[in-house]
């Protein structure tokens, strides 16, 4: 047995009940192996062990109080996983699903993803189970403030920089920021997302789902010759990045005809009208289901994994880890899909990933292809430590060159390496050598 595939049995063995973690593990250190080969230092510095592990984690009580006057309490976590080349960044989710494998896996792929942006943006992730569904707003700002009384003690902005992720968007943003500058009593940026009367940046709303577009049409016109111009679009999800993601695909000219939430999805052939699924989800906070209300030619059909069936050339997984599975690949495939594109952290399955690459389809890793929302908040960083604001289109621009550059790095890591176009081996691997090459001149007990 190889050194890698022994640090992976360790990473089992330590934390057996971790099945996302040890996923996220696996294709990383799979990905890494010429690596290994190539740069004996590493091992020898024990850097693959070092990377597997988190540098800090942190699990507190959430207590907090009802509209009914009841006393709830949430499990609170956030992995500081990685901080070799800048603070701590990463997003929080708020979903009843979340436990300490999804939070660790979520670090674990932060830290290759700032990497590859090229800013100075180390790894974390946070997180709670508490479930914002048919929550009052009072509700929720109670549960955010109690949240960030224990965080704001582990955060600052040259410490630990979170910002948002499922359940977590501008108004979760907001009450969080508005505790920790009462705690603190320093008007810092501390969060990223924020509003943009208090110090977030323009675009950073946009930025994840515009990226996975601008990434995945750079990707597709090198490697196939091909746009998203007349192509047809499914996107999972109908949240913050399928929304974007979305819109920035209509503006390159496709049709979208699929979305969806987690209780199941819309198909309208003519091409959905976002619009409509923007006032449903973003406004109304309602389901997705409710389209065929406004538009009684779309089709509602319950379950998610169904959206995966539909005939299109380009998908975007843009809801969750795991959507997308073998037999979902099987049916994209067949039905002529040419491009898969992650919006999504690790939406696709191991099998998935593997049917995606054997039948040469565009394939692009999340940690690559989602990129452009820290790459956002990493401007959001830079604008906040210059008190100014740059205007929509520059930040806009920034991330254009960015999602660009990650498609060019990854790619050129791949060929070096000998697997040409296998964004995944690229993307772990090129966003692998800088964190590596920075703990490697920290020395061991930094
Ligand atoms: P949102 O909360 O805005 O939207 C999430 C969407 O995914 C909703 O449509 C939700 O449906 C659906 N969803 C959530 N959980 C599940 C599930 N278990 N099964 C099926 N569908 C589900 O989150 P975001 O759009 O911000 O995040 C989506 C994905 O993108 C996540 O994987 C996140 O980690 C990743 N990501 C987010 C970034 C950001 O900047 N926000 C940056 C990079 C990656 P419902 O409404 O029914 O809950
Ligand atoms: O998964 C992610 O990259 C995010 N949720 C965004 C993190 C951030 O710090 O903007």
């Amino acid at each position: 047995m190889n050194k890698l595939a022994k640090i992976y049995d360790q990473v089992v063995r330590r934390d057996p009940n971790e099945p996302e973690f040890h996923q996220a593990v696996k294709e990383v250190l799979e990905s890494l192996e010429p690596v290994a080969e190539k740069y004996p230092q590493f091992l020898e510095a024990g850097i693959f062990e070092r990377i597997v592990e988190p540098e800090r984690t942190i699990i507190f009580r959430i207590p907090w109080v009802t509209d009914k006057g009841e006393v709830a309490v949430n499990r609170g976590y956030r992995v500081q996983f990685n901080s070799a080349i800048g603070p701590y960044k990463g997003g929080v989710r708020f979903h009843p699903s979340v436990n300490l494998s999804i939070i660790k896996f979520l670090g674990f792929e932060q830290t290759f993803k700032n990497s590859l942006t090229g800013l100075p943006m180390g790894g974390g992730k946070g997180g709670t189970d508490f479930d914002p569904k048919g929550k009052s707003d009072g509700e929720i700002m109670r549960f955010c403030q109690s949240f960030m009384i224990e965080l704001s003690k582990h955060i600052g902005p040259d410490t630990d920089v979170p910002a948002g992720d499922i359940g977590v968007g501008a108004r979760e943003i907001g009450y969080m920021y508005g505790m920790y500058k009462r705690l603190r009593n320093e008007f810092t940026g501390v969060l990223t997302g924020k509003g943009l009367t208090y110090g977030g940046s323009l675009g950073r709303t946009q930025a994840t789902g515009y990226g996975v577009c601008y990434f995945m049409e750079e990707a597709v016109r090198t490697i196939k010759g091909r746009s998203f111009n007349g192509s047809t679009v499914i996107i999972s999800g109908s949240g913050n990045v399928a929304t974007y993601a979305a819109d920035k695909a209509l503006q390159l000219g496709s049709k979208v005809v699929a979305m969806s939430d987690s209780s199941g999805y819309i198909y309208d052939e003519n091409g959905i009208d976002l619009a409509t699924v923007k006032k449903i989800k973003e406004v109304e906070r309602k389901r997705i289901s409710e389209y065929v209300k406004y538009h009684p030619e779309a089709r509602y059909t319950d379950g998610c994994s169904g959206i995966w069936t539909v005939k299109c050339d380009i998908a975007l997984p843009c809801a969750t880890q795991n959507e997308l599975n073998g037999d979902s690949a099987r049916a994209l495939v067949k039905n002529g899909c040419w491009a898969v594109g992650e919006g999504a952290n690790m939406p696709c399955t191991p099998e998935a990933v593997e049917i995606f690459l054997e039948n040469k389809l565009v394939y692009a890793p999340g940690k690559a292809s989602n990129a452009g929302g820290v790459a956002c908040s990493g401007l959001e960083m830079s604008q906040n430590s210059l008190r100014l604001s740059w205007t929509f289109e520059e930040v806009d621009q920034k991330l254009k060159d960015i999602m660009v550059n990650i498609y060019k790095t990854a790619s050129a890591a791949a060929k070096e390496f000998g697997h040409e176009n296998n964004l995944v081996v690229g993307a772990n691997i090129a966003g692998f050598m800088k964190v590596a090459n920075a703990m490697l001149a920290h020395g061991v007990s930094y």
